[in-house]
């Protein structure tokens, strides 16, 4: 017996859990299918230490219930993994979505029959169930990456992804530990891991750029000022393209058209306040070269002022353009590296060669380490969507449609898969903006997109191929405006060898 609904969504992180919520209350019947054994998605999986949000928990939290977003308190500027993870339990209760919700199940593969307009989604288990709209999820940073280096099976220490970390957590003190990658994910870690290590080996193959966090409690007064005007809060920070909000003014000027002295006030003002707002500073930061230079220079000179050997303080120095791969924001990232106990290892020029049973191997060095975290970040936007074997009209599969990257109608649809939704999907805002925001706007417009099939008649709906095209023509010739292709970055799929590089997200932004 095959189970029915009207929707069927994949993944119980924050864009399932209120696509559920949403359709529920369209009167449709939904089932969520989750491989985790919780709710939470990325807030689930990534539990590596120091994991918190880069944008601040005011702002980073729903804000289609007022109840909710009055009754929930939020404690420090930039909410802990913990605290996040503890507020999706918080929603999932609060709105009774459990119920809906089917864990430790994760889908292998979806099917569309057309003559009866219906998806037919099968679990790795083998269980089936069927749905006339599919909702995919899945997250846009889900599936890990971790990179084939030659006898990577063969380490017999404890190997760990940042994206799969152990529920129990894992304690360093006295381990020798190296950490493969200097990203996000990486530079919140490493100061913590850094703490309890013996010995602490960063495997560095590019530099990145980051930013003080400037992480604190958050006060009675400041929750309260914000809960008193939270519509007109949320509306300002969506003036914002990222709908990312800043106590900073909103930019108005290039960075090239005031002085040397008024660039430094800036760029000093946005570094004390901390976070991503900084690439906010001067409208042209992301468009000019010469402007993105004088940002780029800024922070070289505070890395350059912060770690104590100049060696060390030239390797972890960005050369590329500061803002094209993802801004880091840290506590102590840098200083980590004035540790006697801590070394930097350049990979950049000397790959990592091999993996061997008691650690890494580069050029003729051999590190001996207890545990290797792997923060080599994810196959992004795509990954978790073709990891599932999905085929729409006429069986064509969306591995076969997106062979030559990702292809959609507003990050929503797809050409040949009807009744067929990305949420966040590649072509939309999404990783450039405040996540929360950006689900929340294609949760509505799908809930919308339903409401209208419903009440007029329509059994499907799938995007045209010219809208299509002209829709992934406008997203490339925006981002081509842009800086963003001049780098490797995972928005480019440049991450994953071989996949097809092609620039994902839409640059111009949600805001309002
Ligand atoms: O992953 P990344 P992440 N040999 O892809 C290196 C979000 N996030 O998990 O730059 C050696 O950024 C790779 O090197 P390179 C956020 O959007 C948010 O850190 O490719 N090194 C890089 O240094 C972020 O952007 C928060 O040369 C290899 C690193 O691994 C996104 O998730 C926190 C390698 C991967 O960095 C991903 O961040 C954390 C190899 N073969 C993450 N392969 C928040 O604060 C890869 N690397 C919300």
């Amino acid at each position: 017996m095959v189970n029915e609904f009207d929707v069927v969504i994949v993944g119980a992180g924050f864009a399932g859990m209120y696509m559920l919520h949403r359709v529920r209350s369209l009167g449709l019947t939904a089932r969520v299918l989750e491989a985790g054994d919780g709710v939470g998605g990325t807030w689930y999986w990534n539990r590596y230490p120091g994991a918190r949000c880069d944008v601040e928990s005011m702002q980073y939290s729903y804000q289609f219930s007022d109840e909710l977003q009055q009754d929930w308190e939020w404690t420090e500027r930039y909410a802990t993994q913990p605290e996040i993870l503890e507020y999706a339990n918080h929603v999932a209760d609060r709105f009774d979505l459990r119920g809906d919700i089917q864990c430790d199940t994760r889908v292998a593969a979806a099917t569309w029959d057309d003559a009866s307009a219906r998806w037919t989604i099968r679990t790795e288990a083998g269980d089936e169930c069927r749905g006339r709209f599919l909702v995919m999820a899945t997250g846009c940073l889900s599936s890990a990456n971790i990179p084939d280096f030659p006898g990577r099976d063969s380490f017999e220490g404890a190997p760990y992804h940042t994206g799969r970390w152990p529920h129990e957590g894992v304690d360093f003190t006295g381990k020798r530990v190296g950490v493969i990658g200097t990203g996000s994910s990486a530079i919140q870690s490493i100061p913590i891991i850094a703490e309890q290590a013996a010995q602490l080996y960063v495997f560095q193959r590019t530099a990145s750029y980051s930013v003080p966090a400037a992480n604190r409690k958050l006060t009675a007064d400041e929750v309260r000022d914000v809960k008193d005007e939270y519509a007109a809060f949320r509306a300002f920070n969506s003036l914002m393209p990222t709908a990312i909000g800043s106590k900073q003014p909103i930019p108005e000027a290039s960075a090239l058209a005031v002085s040397h002295d008024e660039r430094e006030r800036v760029y000093e003002a946005r570094w004390d306040e901390g976070g991503l707002p900084f690439l906010g500073a001067f409208i042209d930061l992301l468009f000019s070269p010469e402007a993105n230079e004088t940002a780029a220079e800024f922070v070289r000179a505070k890395i350059r002022e912060i770690v104590k050997d100049p060696k060390v303080a030239d390797r972890l120095t960005p050369k590329t353009v500061i803002g094209c791969k993802r801004l880091c924001v840290d506590t102590g990232y840098f200083a980590t590296f004035n540790k006697p106990t801590v070394e930097l290892v350049d990979v950049s020029s000397t790959p990592i060669s091999e993996i061997t049973p008691h650690g890494l191997r580069v050029g003729d060095r051999e590190f001996d380490v207890d545990a290797i975290v792997f923060a080599t970040g994810f196959d992004a936007m795509t990954g978790a969507l073709l990891n599932i074997d999905i085929r729409g009209r006429d069986g064509q599969s969306l591995r076969h449609a997106w062979e030559a990257g990702p292809r959609t109608y507003l990050g929503l649809g797809t050409v040949g898969f009807p009744n067929f939704f990305t949420i966040s999907g590649p072509g939309s805002p999404s990783v450039l903006t405040n996540m929360i925001v950006s689900i929340e706007q294609h949760v509505e417009w799908i809930a919308d997109c339903m409401a209208y099939l419903r009440d007029n008649g329509f059994d499907r709906i799938e995007a045209t191929p010219d809208a299509q095209d002209a829709w992934v023509d406008h997203v490339n010739a925006i981002a081509d405006f842009t800086l963003f292709p001049s780098c490797n970055s995972w928005y480019l799929g440049a991450n994953v060898p071989g996949k097809p590089r092609v620039f994902m997200p839409y640059v111009a932004g949600c805001g309002r």
